[in-house]
Parts: structure tokens; sequence; C-alpha cells
């Protein structure tokens, strides 16, 4: 049995050299990602055992994308492999301030999209401590929501905990179609991980983090919400108390995958025990995991415990 099993689509990111754009660059630098897979790396790195599950095409691009997981110690027993579809690509483009980062999905038609729930072996999907899903997948393919439900519900009955990050993506669903799959899942879910930014513009929240956590509680009828505000930090609505940790200053390279690693933080800070130990571990790895190229956080407990203990102080090596 693994400590965490998530499940979700992974896509190779194609992204210039920084300072550089898409409709020029010469060349365009590859990365893993896909938002499940960036949460069991993370998790993976800092000694937690995790699972992914996916469809990956039979090629020499879904090979790749499964020796970097593995290369982490991600468990991959539960993917399918497939012979005729292909496997998803993202562009970005990644901004400096004022220049946005901007991202180009190129991921119709992938393996991924024709998972069907009779595919896999829910037993061995959902033997596991946590099950890790988000929004991100709902939003994919049609029939992709049935499949995060499912999931979710095969985990809750097997007395897995069931977290669920709202993710949203613009480029995917729009803010309705996202609040309502997230109203949907909510009853089968017992950790909800939400940005205050789409608190706002998917259920037409206001006012700060903590009112935000618990109106979100409120509205979705979920005992433990978790709210991240970038430089705000993040605050927890747990069981009726509250949490919060400061974010870690950072000097930020790349800022896509930091959510994940938050989550990773987060769900190895819940098997330990503690909600606000777990929020100060999610708040340290989303700040190292903006310092390195690409969407995966592959620190280790030492250095990621190191941060969260002494915020901000110099290490020597
Ligand atoms: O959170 C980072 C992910 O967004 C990235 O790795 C790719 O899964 C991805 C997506 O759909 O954007």
């Amino acid at each position: 049995r693994v400590e965490v099993s998530t499940l979700g689509e992974a896509v190779l990111r194609l992204s210039p050299p920084t300072g550089e754009r898409l409709r020029d660059c010469a060349q365009l630098r590859v990365h893993v990602g896909g938002a499940e897979a960036n949460v069991a790396v993370a998790l993976a790195s800092v000694g937690v055992s995790a699972r992914w599950t996916s469809a990956l095409p039979d090629t020499v691009l879904g090979r790749r994308v499964a020796d970097s997981l593995a290369s982490a110690g991600v468990v991959l027993d539960t993917v399918r492999w497939t012979a005729d579809e292909r496997l998803g690509l993202y562009f970005a483009e990644i901004g400096s301030p004022p220049r946005p980062t901007s991202v180009l999905y190129d991921r119709a038609g992938t393996a991924f999209g024709s998972l069907h729930a009779d595919h896999l072996d829910w037993a061995a999907v959902c033997e596991a401590r946590i099950i890790h899903l988000t929004g991100i997948t709902a939003a994919l393919a049609p029939g992709s929501d049935a499949l995060v439900l499912r999931t979710a519900r095969e985990g809750r009955s097997r007395g897995a905990l069931v977290v669920y990050d709202v993710n949203y993506r613009a480029a995917l669903s729009s803010p309705e179609e996202a609040a309502s799959f997230t109203a949907e899942v909510a009853s089968d879910i017992d950790v909800l991980i939400c940005r205050a930014e789409d608190a706002r513009d998917l259920f037409g929240l206001a006012g700060d983090p903590p009112a935000l956590a618990d109106d979100l509680a409120k509205r979705l009828g979920v005992g433990r919400v978790v709210v991240t505000a970038g430089a705000g930090g993040a605050v927890a609505r747990w069981d009726g108390e509250s949490f919060a940790a400061p974010a870690l200053p950072t000097v930020a390279v790349d800022r896509i995958g930091a959510g994940d690693a938050f989550a990773a933080g987060m769900l190895w800070g819940v098997l330990d025990g503690s909600p606000e130990d777990a929020l100060r571990r999610g708040t340290a790895m989303a700040s190292l995991a903006m310092t390195v190229q690409g969407d995966q956080c592959r620190f280790s407990a030492e250095e990621v415990l190191e941060l969260a203990r002494g915020a901000g102080r110099e290490v020597r090596r």
C-alpha cells in the first residue's frame, strides 16, 4: 500500500529559454508536467510513497514520461499503456513582470482522454491513505469528470482520505463548469484545496483568505478547506479550527507547478498529523519549486523541513 495515490494526465511542456518568446525562439526546453504527476514526484522526492495512475502512449514520449516519474520513485503499476493515442503537449512561455506567463495546450486526442473506469483495477488505484485529485483532470475530455468522481467514491469507500485541488484552468473549462463540478464532487471529498482567486472567480466569494475558506466550507459542505494566496501564504479551515502559514520569500524563476508542490507538502504534513505543519510544509515546498525550472519539485525532506523550520535562514553546505 502506498501513502498517496493520484490519477491524472501527464504532458510534456515545451518552453523557450528564459527571456525568449514562443513566437521566435529557436529552441524549446522539454519538461515533464501534469498536476497529479507533479504531486506524486514531489511526494516521492521527500520519501512519501506515491502511485500515479494514468494512460500513456507506448511511444518514446510516453516512455520518457514514465522514466522521469520512475526516477523520482513514483509507483507506476496502474498506468495503462496504449498503442493508438498520443501524449499531450503544452507550450509555456515563462513570463517576467510585467509580462505574464502564457500557456498554449495541445492535448486533444490523448491516451488519457480515452481512459475509462473499466480499464482500472480500483482496488490497486485506491490502496492508499490519501487519494489526490484535481479539477484539471475533470475538465480534460468527455468522461474525465466521471473518472474523477468514480476515483473519489472508490477511494472513500475503501477508507482513504480524498483530497481535491480545484486547480482551475481557463483553457479547459468555464468558471461555471468548474464551480458546478466542484459542487458535485464536494460530497465525495474530505479536503478541498482552492486558490483565493479561484474562490472569487468560480464561486463569486469575497474577502480575505480566512473568510474564503470559511465560506467555501459552508457553501460546499466540506469540513477541511485550504485556501492558497500566493505571496499571502495559505490558510486552512480544518474541523472547525483555523490555521495559517506565511509564504516564504522567493525569487521565482518558474512558477508553474508551485501549486502542486504546495499540495504535496500539505499531503505530507497531513500524513504526519498536524494541519499547521502541513500548511508550513506546503508553503516551503511551493517556494522551493519556484526556484527551479520545470513543473516538478524534487527537493529532499531535509531541504524542505530545514526551510519550513527556519524560514529564509541562510544554509551553508
Ligand atoms: O500545475 C502545473 C500544471 O498545470 C502543469 O504541469 C501542466 O497539468 C498541467 C496543466 O494541465 O496545466
